[in-house]
């Protein structure tokens, strides 16, 4: 089965706005993708089974967002060979500094990439860059919404960071 999918999990239901996100701009690069919400303390066991499952699923990537303790996208790296994107999110003692440290630093030997603080957009983004090492097409897509991106903010100034 191709792996040209994404499995995207959150925390909680109030992580969900930034899964919104990555999905949307998945959506828009014609990536498929799979939202579910499993905390990794709460729910430990259903995490696992749906981390194992992924690969029948056709998941090539995961992005894992949480915020406090930020465990989820360790634990889900520690359970899959596949890449697993991380995306700290806002709230805490330190509003999202303390679980964007708790997820980029990882022990050595299980990697997570790191995307900024409720950046949803860019883990979708990234997810969509690692399937497109083997999707021509994609690379292409992923090309031309840079080009677009130049070109509207070259059009208007206005547009930068939009
Ligand atoms: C984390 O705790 C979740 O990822 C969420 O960011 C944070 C708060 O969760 P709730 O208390 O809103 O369920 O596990």
């Amino acid at each position: 089965m191709a792996s040209n999918r994404v499995g995207i999990v959150t925390g909680s239901r109030s992580d969900i706005a930034a899964a919104e996100k990555a999905a949307a701009v998945l959506d828009e690069l014609g990536v498929e993708s799979e939202t579910r919400v499993i905390s990794a303390h709460r729910a430990p066991d259903l995490l696992a089974s749906w981390v194992a499952s992924a690969s029948d699923r056709g998941i090539g990537v995961f992005i894992a967002i949480a915020g406090l303790a930020a465990h989820l996208p360790g634990v889900v790296a520690s359970q899959t060979a596949l890449p697993v994107i991380g995306v700290p999110m806002p709230g805490g003692v330190s509003d999202g500094l303390d679980a964007l440290l708790a997820i980029v630093q990882m022990p050595k030997g299980v990697p997570v990439a790191t995307v900024g603080v409720g950046n949803g957009e860019n883990a979708g983004l990234l997810a969509a860059s690692i399937l497109a090492v083997s999707d021509d097409g994609l690379r292409q897509r992923l090309a031309a919404r840079r080009a677009n991106q130049a070109a509207s903010i070259a059009a208007d100034p206005a547009n930068e960071g939009l």
